[in-house]
């Protein structure tokens, strides 16, 4: 009936499109294979199912879950981008704000799925690469071939504990301790209610070798950061930009510029939601959380189902945030791991505020193990990238 509605007023709901929810689930790894780890999910590409076998009291139960396109173990790199990437990036190129998020507990291949392998000596793409050097390679393709007047600009960054790191800023390695001047990273507001991060390095970029070398400071860098502190990368997000400008060329004398903005975000391990609580002595809070992810699963079916109570009054604890609207609705369903971060004060949301505002089209990808030993997380994942499938984006092209 949903769908029917949709067709009567075409007028009114012709530009919504649903959020994308691609699922990928790895490939057990040779340490997995050799010690015989049983699997627990199988992918059926062609049905877009994933298929979890769980046992329950000796009984064997199946959970079946549907996505707009699902990648089993034996997906590659390239035919992921091709399949459901390299369309997006024609929108960002169009004018459009898009936004991939990879979701999913840690080591289950967000990473491997944004960056991917390591990058090798020469031009070429290994088989390996990522979103994110695809990415950068299409739109240089695409800009080339049509003799287009453009510029380009990046950032990458890194949040963790709230605090965002500069990926990009130039080496201060060299420097001891004591010197390294910590330019102020912040988030500002402009008077229409626009976020932008303020101190972060915004590289204009003429060439894809160009970001390929500002990609590897980032991993360098990041890495860097990661001995300092074991398993930050677990606990951190970051999120990669590339804003495109291009001119068109209008008969007459006007000139218009298409403004194209493509974020590509690597989550923090979705498994931190519940445990981190707990580990830090915060059981009780963790019940709380829990309860409030019972409340939002009512608000987000109450949503879906067009239901005229939603159940809006309530409160995410530890951050006691309430959600009043739907843009703020939005900004909670749009990022499970919201659920603990990302309200409206959280600084993720604020910096993709613009991307998750219903203007732009989303894509998340889950990712997921099939070990039986990941079972709990990736029904988990299952079910909230599920439950993302519903929202609903209006996005528009932007003009400058
Ligand atoms: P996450 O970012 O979710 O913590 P990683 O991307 O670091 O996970 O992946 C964990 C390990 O599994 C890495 O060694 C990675 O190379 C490997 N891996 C993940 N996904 C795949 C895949 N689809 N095919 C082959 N190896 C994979
Ligand atoms: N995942 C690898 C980086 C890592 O964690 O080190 S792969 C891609 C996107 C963002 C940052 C780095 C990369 C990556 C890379 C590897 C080694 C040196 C520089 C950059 C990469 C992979 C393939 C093509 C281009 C860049």
């Amino acid at each position: 009936s949903d769908r029917n509605s949709n067709k009567n007023h075409r007028h009114e709901k012709d530009s919504e499109t649903n959020v994308q929810v691609l699922l990928r689930c790895r490939p057990l790894s040779d340490d997995e294979q050799k010690s015989n780890v049983p699997k627990v999910v199988t992918c059926n590409e062609n049905k877009r199912e994933v298929t979890v076998m769980q046992t329950l009291a000796n009984k064997q139960i199946d959970r079946v879950f549907t996505f707009d396109k699902v990648f089993g173990p034996k997906a590659q790199q390239r035919s992921i981008y091709d399949q459901a990437i390299a369309p997006i990036v024609n929108e960002v190129l169009d004018g459009f704000n898009c936004t991939v998020f990879a979701y999913g507990q840690t080591g289950t291949g967000k990473t491997y799925t944004m960056e991917g392998g390591m990058r090798t000596k020469g031009g070429d793409l290994p088989a390996e690469a990522g979103v994110i050097p695809r990415a950068v390679r299409q739109i240089f393709d695409i800009l080339e071939a049509q003799n287009a007047d453009y510029s380009m600009k990046v950032t990458f960054l890194e949040l963790y504990n709230e605090e965002i790191t500069d990926l990009l800023s130039p080496d201060e390695n060299s420097k001891p301790m004591e010197e390294k001047q910590k330019k102020p990273i912040n988030l500002m507001e402009d008077g229409k209610g626009c976020v932008f991060v303020r101190g972060l390095e915004e590289e204009s970029v003429y060439s894809v070798n160009e970001i390929y070398t500002l990609l590897e400071r980032g991993a360098s860098k990041r890495r860097t950061a990661e001995t300092l502190l074991n398993k930050r990368s677990s606990r951190s997000h970051s999120v990669f930009t590339i804003t495109v400008y291009v001119k068109e060329t209008v008969i007459g004398d006007e000139e218009l510029i298409k403004c194209g903005k493509l974020n590509l975000v690597d989550l923090a391990g979705s498994e931190n939601i519940l445990r981190s609580g707990a580990r830090e002595g915060r059981a009780r809070e963790a019940g709380e959380i829990n309860k409030s992810l019972l409340t939002l699963g009512r608000v987000i079916n109450a949503l879906v189902e067009h239901s005229p109570h939603v159940p809006y009054r309530f409160t995410i604890t530890p951050c006691s945030c309430a959600v009043q609207n739907l843009k703020d609705m939005y900004l909670i369903l749009c990022m499970p791991l919201g659920v603990v971060y990302c309200f409206r004060d959280s600084k993720l949301t604020r910096i993709l505020r613009d991307s998750l505002g219903g203007k732009t089209k989303t894509c998340i990808i889950a990712t997921i193990s099939p070990s039986t030993y990941c079972l709990e997380e990736t029904l988990s994942t299952l079910d909230y990238a599920s439950r993302a499938k519903n929202i609903k984006n209006k996005p528009e092209a932007n003009q400058k």
